[in-house]
């Protein structure tokens, strides 16, 4: 039996934070991203243990079904020594990758401004301006406290060591970077500490080997923020 089993839907989206967090424990992992067996899943029920409403889920050990990207991180990074030290750091590092979460949510939003079910690419003339107002402003908020964040500690990541949180900053900046809407050059000189600790995470093998392993199936849309 697979020890983790991620259900996702076929792309990056929420999925690549988990896939991310097992990439770095060393770990391997099964996916289910057919998206009739994902709805069988979740909204059909069929997961084993206690019900998941949305994916990205994650089943460990066959009978353990977490969702909830924070919470499946959470949970992750107490089996792989990825959370800070203290109780109160637990806290305040949940605190951090929600903030992060908002961010996420608040961003893919603005690619919806018109239907939130329906596809980008279907309201692009209409969604355009909230894009790039979130781009320009709600952005630079967020980037703003992550950066004091990260100043917060002298050292390399937002805690003494590399912690979940890290990998959620790492990869919501990949989303970004990857972001038409998003102007990075301007991003990199306002906030020189977080595009280190960016380069710094890119340049960690194990992400480095992931990124051209055929394990990396779905690639940034570029756009959605997923
Ligand atoms: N807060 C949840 C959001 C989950 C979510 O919105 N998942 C999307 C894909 S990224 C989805 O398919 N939602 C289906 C639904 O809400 O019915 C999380 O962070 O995991």
């Amino acid at each position: 039996m697979t020890e983790f089993k991620l259900i996702y839907w076929p792309m990056a989206g929420r999925g690549e934070y988990i896939r991310l967090m097992l990439v770095l424990a060393g770990k391997d992992w099964q996916e289910v991203n057919d998206p009739t067996e994902v709805v069988k899943l979740t909204k059909g029920g069929q997961t084993p243990g206690f019900p998941a409403y949305a994916p990205p889920v994650l089943v460990h050990n066959g009978s353990l079904t977490i969702s909830q990207t924070p919470s499946i991180q959470e949970y992750l990074a107490g089996l792989f020594g990825m959370l800070p030290e203290s109780a109160a750091e637990v806290a305040v590092a949940r605190s951090l990758n929600l903030t992060m979460h908002d961010f996420i949510l608040e961003g893919n939003l603005n690619y919806h401004m018109k239907d939130f079910h329906a596809d980008y690419l279907d309201q692009k003339e209409y969604t355009e301006p909230f894009i790039k107002e979130f781009c320009d402003k709600r952005l630079f908020l967020f980037f703003d406290y992550f950066d004091r964040a990260l100043k917060q500690n002298e050292g390399e990541y937002m805690f003494a060591g590399l912690t979940y949180v890290d990998v959620t900053l790492y990869h919501l900046m990949c989303v970004v970077k990857s972001d038409q809407f998003c102007d990075w050059t301007k991003i990199t000189q306002k906030f020189p500490k977080l595009c280190q600790h960016w380069q710094r995470m890119d340049a960690n093998e194990k992400i480095k080997q992931y990124k051209i392993s055929e394990k990396m199936k779905y690639k940034l849309q570029g756009y959605s923020f997923m």
